[in-house]
């Protein structure tokens, strides 16, 4: 081993040395505190711990190269690297570690995230963006393997658009002209996952700045590397990913975990590369052991062999780096025994501070209700029993809120027979206990800043004469939104030379240039990272899903990132992304799908429009462009042809959100829907008038949100039958509209027949108009089942059609 290999040429003998005592202690300090973490879980004051034991010593040489500006996006592993960098430190890891729900405590998720899910804060407490660039940047973590590989390929896009488009060098809070690496960090056993293989190509087809860390420890839980991967080597099979002549590809280093020298050299060759070039990166980690095993939930002796396990304890990558350093006279056993010694000290002094802060808010609350209890015993309200509940709270030695809700319950359960204004207190203290808990547990699913969505300005359009296909008017939106902000770019399979499948770009990448208005590659779960990536950098990514069937590829990312984001970092990240796709009506098993129920359900913390034709599609984008939330437009499929007016103020108008649109007024039925089935029901309601039924047909124009300001009850109020016509299969979405509208619009007390919903068939639909006539509702299924309810209401003026 070299001495001096990782020295800087402008560090001197005594800075060189003081910075690797340095680094030993972070490292060392991690341990302890991942030592300390699983006897916190061990013995029951946390639920559950998974460390960074093992994988300090990379960790230390990848925060080296990390520089203002850069981003990480990673998982459950980094804690070195968060406290090399003093994005963390122990404290708030224990603070995370116990669930401490303050944000100044626990920054990353307000105890939201289990521990060893790192973020930073990068909005203000409005939700404003704050600078990015003098800051070092952590994109929320999450727990599904190679989830992170998504936006971490957004992350390093955003670089080379900040970089090659000359017109967002203003933007110099977000990019320093896109000299930005996006870091990533991944286990070896997730790398079997086939979205690692996408993001890899992908960032190699881009070229873009992202270096990725490979952190080998033979090991994903119990199963080694022979079960994961071919050869037992991420480095080895990516061989053919290397650049070529041409300089296209990446770049592949290995380091081993233990040799700090060896790690230090090879970050800063890995670093340079990528930062100067923007040619991606692969370090892959070898020889990483895993001191505790996976995580609290069981012990690595039950997999691994003794060899192995002999073999971990020599190359444990603490003790490999003290012996370089006492081998290279960089210091002595003695002094590392003392700094060992501090840092121990250390830890658990934070450990302790972190645990008292977290207990002390809960005691806090708890002798608060004390209080109150104690204020009604005096007044001798149900004295006894609520002594004994007191008693009992207090008794409690380790408290959590659910012990203070279980308190609270209970003692206005046993004042029932108490007076209104003895019991008050008890209400009143209830109602503070919800209302503060929704603030710990339940806030921002959606943006609660100023530019949240519903707080849009409402602008009507106004319309010229000008009748055109419906492709045009989505396209002249899309045009003068890019015109009016250079953040904006589109991206997506046939996005970019031919202006997407139905033209709803064309010719735009002529007048904006590749960078705007570009073609990717047949991958939908990366398409959906690169748009969550870009938006979390200041940048407005619309990222196209080519049919609606093909969501299900992308539906991982908008589920578990992009839409939990704001609400797992409790608004400390945003990232607004608008997913573009076109579905619904057209035909055949796999394009004519509309899986409304799997989706809203799925995206909680997304907006979901379902535009009947192109002029809503594009207020909606207008609303959407104006706000900083993520959500997904799905536009009709069979609409790009039809006949639309051209509003004059197509980049301005706006639709809201969560308002529905009375297409029709009635007093017999009310018919609510949505995107193309407005059309047909349109047909069906002119038939049923020919009949003397009078339908009132409402647009409920957004899945998400719906109806907020429950309009739709009003309509039923006035024609006491509700019916629900979807494209999705019985008890989809439409089982949530009537949810909405039966239970949260309170719409079941109005009603006198039976609530009606009516759907497509629960297969998949089937090819051709006649596939689309039996699998899907018609105009004849419409008119049948309104006909039979009116039938059921007056058989004698509507008599027995069937
Ligand atoms: C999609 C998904 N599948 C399974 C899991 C459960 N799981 C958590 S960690 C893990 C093993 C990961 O191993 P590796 O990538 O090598 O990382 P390591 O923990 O060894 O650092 C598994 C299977 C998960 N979190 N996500
Ligand atoms: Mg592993």
């Amino acid at each position: 081993m070299q001495v001096v290999a990782n020295k800087s040429e402008e560090l001197t003998k005594e800075e060189f040395i003081a910075q690797v005592l340095n680094d030993y202690k972070i490292a060392f300090q991690s341990r302890q505190a991942s030592l300390i973490g699983r006897k916190e879980v061990l013995t029951g004051k946390a639920k559950f711990g998974i460390f960074g034991d093992g994988k300090e010593v990379a960790q230390i040489a990848m925060a080296k190269v990390f520089e203002h500006g850069d981003w990480r996006s990673g998982y459950y592993r980094d804690q070195t690297f968060m406290f090399a960098k003093g994005l963390s430190d122990v404290q708030k890891f224990f603070a995370q570690l116990y669930a401490h729900t303050n944000v100044e405590k626990e920054p990353a998720s307000g105890g939201r995230s289990m521990n060893g899910h790192y973020a930073t804060r990068f909005l203000d407490d409005q939700g404003n963006w704050l600078s990015q660039t003098d800051k070092y940047n952590v994109s929320a973590d999450i727990s599904p393997t190679a989830g992170q590989m998504p936006r971490l390929l957004g992350l390093a896009l955003a670089s080379k658009l900040y970089k090659e488009n000359p017109e967002l060098h203003a933007l110099t809070q977000f990019s320093n002209k896109g000299n930005e690496i996006a870091f990533g960090t991944i286990g070896n056993a997730s790398t079997s996952e086939g979205v690692f293989w996408e993001v890899m190509n992908a960032a190699c087809v881009m070229q873009v700045p992202m270096l990725m860390s490979v952190w080998d420890d033979g090991y994903g839980i119990s199963v080694p590397a022979k079960y994961q991967t071919a050869k037992e080597s991420i480095s080895a099979i990516m061989s053919g990913f290397q650049t070529n002549e041409q300089g296209v590809g990446m770049e592949i280093f290995t380091a081993r975990g233990w040799n700090y020298p060896e790690l230090c050299n090879v970050y800063k060759q890995a670093a340079e590369v990528c930062r100067t070039k923007h040619t991606p990166v692969l370090v892959h980690v070898t020889e990483v052991t895993q001191p505790q095993g996976h995580s609290t939930s069981g012990s690595h002796e039950r997999y691994k062999s003794k060899d192995r396990l002999t073999w971990e304890t020599e190359f444990d990558c603490i003790a490999q780096m003290r012996n370089w350093m006492i081998e290279n006279q960089i210091s002595t056993e003695i002094d590392l025994d003392a700094i060992e010694k501090s840092a121990i000290d250390e830890v658990k002094a934070m450990q302790k501070q972190a645990w008292i802060d977290f207990t002390s808010e809960i005691k806090t609350d708890i002798q608060e209700f004390a209080v109150v209890l104690q204020s009604l015993i005096s007044l001798q309200v149900a004295p006894e029993a609520l002594s004994s509940i007191k008693n009992d709270l207090l008794q409690i030695s380790d408290p959590i809120r659910r012990d203070l809700g279980n308190a609270i319950n209970k003692s206005l359960r046993s004042t029932l027979n108490c007076t209104p204004a003895q019991r008050q207190p008890l209400l009143d203290y209830y109602q503070k206990f919800l209302n503060d808990n929704h603030d710990r547990y339940s806030s921002h699913l959606h943006s609660q800043s100023a530019e949240n969505a519903l707080n849009a300005p409402v602008i009507p359009a106004e319309f010229t004469d000008e009748v055109t296909d419906g492709y045009m008017v989505v396209r002249a939106c899309f045009e003068a939104n890019m015109d009016r902000d250079p953040r904006i770019f589109a991206f997506g399979e046939d996005v970019g030379k031919i202006g997407d499948v139905n033209q709803g770009f064309s010719g735009l990448q002529e007048k904006f240039g590749e960078l705007r208005v570009t073609d990717k590659g047949i991958r939908e779960w990366s398409i959906l990272g690169e748009g969550i990536g870009a938006a979390m950098r200041g940048l407005r990514p619309i990222a196209e899903i080519q049919y609606l069937d093909y969501l299900l590829y992308a539906l991982e990312p908008m589920s578990d990132d992009l839409a939990t984001l704001q609400y797992r970092t409790k608004g400390g990240q945003k990232s607004p992304v608008i997913v573009r796709t076109r579905g619904h009506r057209l035909e055949g098993i796999w394009h004519s799908g509309s899986p409304m129920g799997m989706i809203i359900n799925a995206v909680r913390g997304m907006y979901v429009c379902v535009p009947r034709n192109m002029t809503q599609a594009a207020g909606m984008y207008n609303t959407l462009l104006r706000s900083d939330e993520p959500a997904l437009v799905v536009e009709c499929l069979n609409g790009y042809r039809s006949k639309e007016k051209m509003p004059k103020n197509i980049g301005e108008f706006t639709v809201p959100l969560g308002v529905p649109e009375v297409l029709r007024f009635g007093e017999d039925v009310t018919l609510v829907t949505y995107g193309s089935n407005c059309k047909l029901a349109s047909e069906a309601v002119d038939q049923l008038a020919e009949v003397g039924i009078r339908v009132e047909l409402i647009d409920a124009q957004t899945l998400l949100p719906f109806d907020i300001k429950h309009t739709i009850v009003e309509s039923v109020k006035n024609t006491n039958r509700l019916v629900v016509l979807d494209e999705d299969v019985p008890g989809g979405a439409s089982a949530y509209i009537l949810q909405q509208i039966l239970e949260i619009q309170n719409g079941y007390r109005y009603l006198d027949s039976a609530p009606l919903t009516l759907t497509s068939k629960a297969h998949r639909p089937a090819y051709s108009s006649d596939g689309d006539y039996f699998s899907k509702p018609s105009v004849d299924d419409i008119f049948n089942a309104i006909y039979q309810m009116m039938h059921e209401v007056d058989p004698t003026r509507w008599p027995a059609l069937l």
